[in-house]
């Protein structure tokens, strides 16, 4: 464990004038248009629009500025004066675009007109919105719909989601795979399985209530910085901070307030974490179990001699089931095992036991480095476990906080874009559109790759992302995405997926949440559903990057005429016109979660969306919580080798995924480059390598493809021994698209079995 007191200061807290320097550097590189500062303070507010950066809640009693560092580089980065015209093209082949850099292809600007791929130049060229839907409808018609995918990557509102999922299903499947089946699948499964809640059960309330967090593998930090906020006043009000995570990320050590003048003038600092355990990549399981042994421990011994017990038996025994398994593994596994799979000591898990069982209401928060593992399921329902010992889940101040990803990759959900028929209500979409929605499953992300590689998918359709980017297995992926017959992607930059077109291939270029959405009866809403199940109206007011952009509702709309035609309980035209009506389309499909949705659209704070778990009402298959017993003490699929290392790939603080702003990490203390590898300087020394070294990573995935990512300088880190560290997406081409969650499917991104080799001649 590290006393989080004793750290360098070298990488600076996180927030102060770092975070203000960092937003300065975004606006002077990205060339925001004027007035790109009132719509940052229109950020996050009631009538204002929704930051399209990542789904942390929008509170009621907003700050000032209720925006972030990384809210405003994704304002400014989508407000630039830059643009792509189809002039671009004149000066550039796609062939010689693809040595180009992620950071580079989105640096060119906003695409500004609907494009059409030309063979014969190899370059995109303008071509009309008519022409453009009416080849691409063709095209789908030719096609089976079974082969066809609808991906959507969580930046859209409810409004388009929903009639984009409904387009899907009129078309013929339920091919929609989404973001999150490469995040917090983990979650919409593995939660369900244990408490009967896709989503997390905490709203903004408790994290005032609360007087103490457990934080797995999720940056605040750089992901959710606004999250800062609540972690700091908890922090002054006396509660304690938990944290696990192989690498000490600053936003987790130390924070100080860029909202609080004195806090700026003196630079007073608050530490977050008050223990900071520095855990094996995949060894969360033991650790928890490690925590719960030691609970257990202690309510042996207050039965024995009579104390106060120091488990919730009361919760337990009316509202879990399986706990006599649960207690038979904590009290059976060794300390050696629980020491040996997590990398951290008796001592240490007794300390965070002791955290645990002092407080009155814990929340479990979480992230990625819980979710992007091979038993990422496992490490969630452990997380439960731990949190149900003391009945912290549906009482004020505790619960599951599963912190979510993009905008609204929630609620994209909520609305039907889903690839599991049972999650969608078909009987309501069969009567209020009076036709027979497709009953059989469609595809996760997962087989949809699957399908490419097979050939079986012929054709894409890309609501946002870049999702040649996103997935592993990137090289077999560029080749499969270019094979298609059709590739269409909503997007509002160019991306690396735009440069493997298919046979015929569309770029339709859509408006910014930021951005004025004028339609036939005046200026339109849309909204948006946050990590708590909040949704909040988002009032864009810029003028669009270019007059030819079209709304992503209207674009829907647009394929929705032009692909199944218009009929007396399908008016693309009214829906396109006035998205009020869509969002009564919402309600009539959703009653008890959209209930008034219109007349509730702009409350402070948002509405919310009931969550039966947080009401401890459990919609398990038993109408119980359920306690997980472990069959293993570990997230990863393989077994533990001397000179296997486990990789986990990280988003710095310059990127919002695939989009990299630029090359500044500076939490992290790495500037000006992407390509490097954080290690142990025990494992450097191990192998033989030297600071700035290069070195390649090879990877050892179950199925034996060769894999190999070179070029990447060795940077001596404060990790576990073991573990390694490096950027995604450049590692994408090291995962195979095979090695997933056993329950969810997702991508193991956290836990990638690879060598090292050095690469190339010493320096
Ligand atoms: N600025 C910015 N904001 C974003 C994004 C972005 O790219 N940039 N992306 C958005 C999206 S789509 C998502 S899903 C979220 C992602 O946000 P997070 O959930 O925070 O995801 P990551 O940064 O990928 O990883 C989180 C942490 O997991 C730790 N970790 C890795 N392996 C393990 C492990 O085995 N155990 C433990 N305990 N920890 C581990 C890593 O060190 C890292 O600090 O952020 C959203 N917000
Ligand atoms: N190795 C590894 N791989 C990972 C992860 C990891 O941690 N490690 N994380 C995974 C996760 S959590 C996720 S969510 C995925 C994300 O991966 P993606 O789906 O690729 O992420 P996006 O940020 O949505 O994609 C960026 C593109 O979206 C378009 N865009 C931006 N704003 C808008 C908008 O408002 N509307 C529309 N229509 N388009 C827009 C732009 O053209 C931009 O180029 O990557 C996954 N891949
Ligand atoms: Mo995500």
């Amino acid at each position: 464990m590290t006393d989080t007191r004793d750290l360098p200061k070298e990488a600076g807290p996180s927030g102060g004038w770092g975070s203000l320097r960092g937003i300065a550097e975004v606006f002077g590189s990205a060339s925001p248009e004027m007035g790109a500062l009132d719509t940052l303070r229109r950020q996050n507010k009631p009538g204002g629009f929704m930051c399209s950066s990542c789904a942390w809640p929008k509170p009621a009693n907003y700050h000032h500025f209720e925006f972030c560092e990384n809210g405003a580089k994704r304002t400014l980065w989508e407000t630039t004066r830059d643009r792509c015209t189809p002039a671009f093209w004149e000066d550039h082949t796609v062939a010689e675009l693809r040595d180009w850099a992620d950071h580079d292809l989105e640096k060119t600007g906003r695409l500004t007109a609907p494009l059409r791929y030309d063979a014969a130049t190899d370059r995109y060229v303008e071509v009309g919105w008519d022409e453009a839907y009416a080849d691409i409808a063709a095209t789908l018609k030719r096609l089976d719909p079974k082969s066809v995918v609808f991906y959507a990557s969580g930046h859209a509102g409810l409004e388009a989601s929903y009639l984009y999922a409904l387009l899907a299903r009129l078309y013929g499947n339920n091919n929609l795979p989404q973001s999150s089946n490469m995040c917090h699948e983990t979650t919409s499964v593995g939660l369900q399985k244990v408490i009967g809640s896709p989503v997390g059960t905490i709203i903004w309330d408790d994290l005032y209530d609360t007087d103490c967090f457990f934080f797995f593998g999720q940056n605040p930090g750089t992901n959710s910085p606004r999250f800062l906020h609540p972690l700091k006043d908890a922090k002054e009000r006396g509660a304690k901070i938990v944290t696990f995570n192989p690498i000490r990320e600053q936003g987790l050590v130390s924070f100080v307030d860029p909202q609080s003048p004195y806090a700026m003038a003196t630079g007073a600092e608050v530490t977050i974490s008050d223990q900071y355990h520095q855990v094996r990549a995949g060894g969360d399981v033991a650790a928890m179990l490690g925590i719960s042994k030691a609970v257990v421990e202690a309510d042996d011994d207050a039965a024995q001699s009579g104390a106060p017990r120091v488990m919730d038996w009361e919760f337990i025994e009316e509202h879990t089931t399986g706990i006599d398994a649960f207690l038979e593994v904590c009290r059976n596994t060794s300390w050696s095992e629980v020491e040996r799979e997590s990398g951290l000591t008796e001592g240490e898990l007794r300390n965070a036991a002791q955290v645990y069982m002092e407080a009155r209401a814990v929340i479990g928060v979480y992230g990625m480095g819980l979710t992007q593992h091979a038993h990422g399921g496992l490490n969630v329902a452990m997380l439960a476990n731990l949190l149900m010992l003391r009945g912290n889940i549906g009482k004020p101040g505790a619960g599951m906080c599963p912190v979510r990803g993009h905008s609204n990759v929630q609620g994209q959900r909520t609305v039907g874009i889903a690839e599991k028929a049972k999650l969608v209500p078909m009987d309501k979409l069969r009567e209020l559109f009076d036709f027979d929605p497709p009953t059989e499953d469609g595809l996760h992300i997962v087989d949809a790759v699957q399908g490419l590689f097979a050939g079986s998918v012929k054709a894409t359709i890309s609501l946002g992302g870049n999702l040649v980017r996103a997935v592993p297995d990137m090289d077999r992926m560029e080749t499969a995405w270019a094979a298609q017959e059709l590739t269409v992607m909503v997007s509002t930059k160019l991306n690396r997926s735009h440069l493997f077109p298919g046979k015929t291939a569309y770029i339709l270029p859509c408006r910014a949440r930021a951005e004025k959405d004028a339609q036939a009866t005046g200026d339109q809403a849309i909204s948006i559903e946050d990590s708590f199940s909040m949704i909040h109206g988002s009032i864009g007011n810029r003028e669009p990057a270019s007059e030819q952009l079209r709304s992503e509702v209207g674009i829907v709309c647009d394929l929705g005429r032009a692909l199944i035609g218009s009929r007396p309980r399908l008016d693309w035209d009214a829906w396109q016109g006035d998205y009020s009506l869509i969002r009564d389309l919402i309600e009539a499909t959703y009653p008890d979660d959209f209930r008034d949705f219109n007349g509730r659209l702009h409350e402070p704070g948002g509405f919310w969306r009931v969550i039966p778990a947080r009401k401890r009402v459990w919609q398990t298959e038993s109408g119980k919580a359920v306690f997980t017993a472990p069959d293993r003490l570990n997230s990863v699929s393989y077994e533990d080798r001397a000179d296997l290392f486990r990789l986990v790939t990280l988003r710095s603080n310059d990127q919002f995924n695939t989009t990299i702003y630029g090359y500044s990490d500076r939490f992290r203390g790495i500037e000006g480059t992407r390509d490097v590898l954080l290690m142990n300087e025990a494992d450097m020394a191990d192998l033989g390598l030297a600071r700035d070294e290069k070195a390649a990573l090879v990877s050892e995935e179950a199925d034996g493809r060769h894999r190999r990512l070179g070029g990447l300088a060795v940077i001596p880190y404060e990790i576990p021994r073991g573990t390694v560290a490096s950027y995604y997406p450049e590692c994408n081409v090291l995962i195979s698209i095979e090695h997933h969650d056993k329950i969810s499917k997702t991508p193991a991104s956290k836990s990638i079995p690879v060598r090292i080799e050095r690469d190339g001649a010493r320096p």
